[in-house]
């Protein structure tokens, strides 16, 4: 028997996203980022394992679902219809689309929850304070702006006074500190990792992780005590764990997580809150925490409370999904804030999708489709491409960076195009360049699928060839039967 090597895996997250409203340009932005980073370590062979979905419990979506004059199950499970069917429309290729409110869930959340409290690191006991119903968090005095949560201006604050288990965060703090510096990459980008650091110094208190059932209604019994529900992040944490399987299924070969891509808001829950829960069940740790920036529009924060969100499904109708993705990625490096703009968006499809890439494809295709001879030669061209420094890129989720390298590939091609002036040559000397160019293209095709996976099927298309790993990005002999198509892309004016 033949033992061939173990596939190293890779396993990516998405927040779960809130099902009190629609998905906006903002989750498409976590999501698509995601699909990227996945989409590259397919290519690399790996076994990679992709999740994504909806975070459907508390008091917010209890409310919303009221509003909405909805039965809650019917109300989420008609937002999570409408999450799932965007990400499908924009290209998103999640191995696992979890719902809180499913079974296998429940299951998790209860068991976590029970082998926390057996460690002795749950008491009773009872909280007063100031609540937030957008964060779905307690707020001190010190955090708000004018009275209210910075994050969610229109929300009034509630004053509670309740009966509550704790969740012993507190006695975690010194094994944070020294995990983080033994880990100095765990959160990401650099700049959160001070921040965060530093407020665990500070000081953590002890985190209320139930709610009395009198009042939210809409969450997973808390096991010790059927009068309470368990607070929505305690339990949505663990989605994480109960998509592979935790404890012992088949999928639990996916954990650690390799990379938790979330929103910089929530950096908070994902590398104290997350991690002192795993300390206390005994789990690994992620690998990474990455922390990413926040698009606005005019300045403001896009967010449903404020009612100026951008729809990506919407746009990408007018335009097309892989340019949608393209510019979200492109615009602004990941861990950055953004301001979205149509003209900025205009600009990128003109110049690189129009100008570099459609163009440098029409050429090349139109000079083949003339040529009688044999499309055979040298390798020249490959000398330009650097794989390696767009892998180092990708590992470290510079995508921006990414991207331009392979632009700059897209741009050397073109330069080729120039200064061999394939329209004065003949014979072998046109069979030569014409076989670098498609080269090229076939290889450009692979590099571009993470990222706009729609080209990269017209190019094979028209190129007639299949797309392949990450390993076939070496030039060798050109063997596509061509198809000229359409222009890939068309220039906006
Ligand atoms: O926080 N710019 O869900 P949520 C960039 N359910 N990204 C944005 C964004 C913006 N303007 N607005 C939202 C929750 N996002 C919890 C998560 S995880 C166990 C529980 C993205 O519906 C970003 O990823 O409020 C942010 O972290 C996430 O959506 C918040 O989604």
């Amino acid at each position: 028997m033949i033992i061939l090597p173990k596939k190293k895996k890779f396993y990516i997250t998405t927040p779960i996203y809130y099902v009190n409203s629609q998905p906006h340009l903002g989750h498409a932005y976590t999501t698509i980022v995601a699909d990227m980073i996945v989409r590259w370590h397919r290519l690399k062979g790996e076994d990679v394992f992709f999740l994504t979905g909806t975070d459907e419990h508390g008091e917010k979506i209890q409310k919303a679902a009221e509003q909405a004059g909805k039965p809650t199950g019917q109300f989420v499970g008609e937002i999570s219809e409408k999450f799932k069917a965007a990400w499908k429309s924009l290209n998103i290729s999640f191995d696992d689309f979890i719902r809180t409110t499913e079974k296998r869930h429940e299951k998790v959340v209860m068991e976590f929850t029970k082998t926390v409290y057996d460690k002795g690191d749950i008491y009773k006991g009872s909280y007063e304070g100031l609540y937030c119903y957008g964060c779905e968090n307690f707020k001190t005095t010190t955090e708000l702006v004018n009275g209210r949560c910075p994050d969610h201006p229109t929300i009034a604050l509630e004053q509670i006074s309740e009966g509550t288990y704790f969740f012993r965060l507190s006695k975690y703090q010194k094994k944070l500190l020294q995990f983080f510096e033994k880990n100095p990459e765990f959160i990401s980008p650099v700049n959160r990792r001070e921040e965060i650091i530093n407020r665990v110094k500070d000081g953590l208190k002890d985190l209320s992780i139930t709610r009395p059932k009198d009042r939210v209604k809409w969450g997973i019994e808390f096991p010790a005590d059927k009068g309470q529900v368990i607070y929505v992040w305690f339990e949505a944490l663990t989605n994480y764990l109960t998509a592979v399987e935790w404890p012992k299924g088949k999928k639990f070969k996916y954990w650690p997580a390799d990379v938790h891509l979330v929103g910089k808001e929530i950096v908070w829950f994902h590398s104290v809150i997350w991690p002192a829960m795993l300390f206390s069940a005994g789990i690994e740790q992620p690998k990474k925490i990455f922390s990413h920036g926040w698009w606005t529009v005019n300045g403001q924060k896009m967010s449903k409370t404020l009612g100026n969100v951008v729809d990506p499904v919407e746009f990408s109708k007018k335009y097309s999904v892989d340019i949608v993705r393209y510019f979200l990625v492109r615009e602004i490096p990941l861990g950055d804030d953004g301001d979205f703009s149509e003209k900025a968006l205009i600009n990128r499809i003109n110049g690189e999708l129009v100008a570099d890439l459609g163009n440098l494809v029409y050429r090349v295709l139109s000079l083949v489709e003339k040529f009688k001879g044999r499309i055979e030669g040298n390798p020249q061209l490959d000398k330009k491409l650097n794989l390696g420094k767009i892998d180092g890129y990708m590992e470290k989720l510079e995508l921006h960076n990414a991207l331009a390298e392979i632009w700059e590939f897209i741009r050397a091609t073109n330069k080729y195009v120039n200064e061999n002036e394939p329209w004065k040559l003949q014979g072998k000397d046109l069979g030569n360049v014409l076989y670098n160019l498609l080269e090229s293209c076939r290889v450009i095709s692979i590099l571009i699928s993470p990222f706009l996976p729609e080209t990269s099927e017209k190019i094979n298309k028209q190129l007639g060839t299949k797309t392949g790993a990450l390993n076939k990005c070496k030039f060798t002999k050109f063997s596509g039967k061509i198809k000229k198509g359409e222009y890939l892309f068309r220039k906006v004016e």
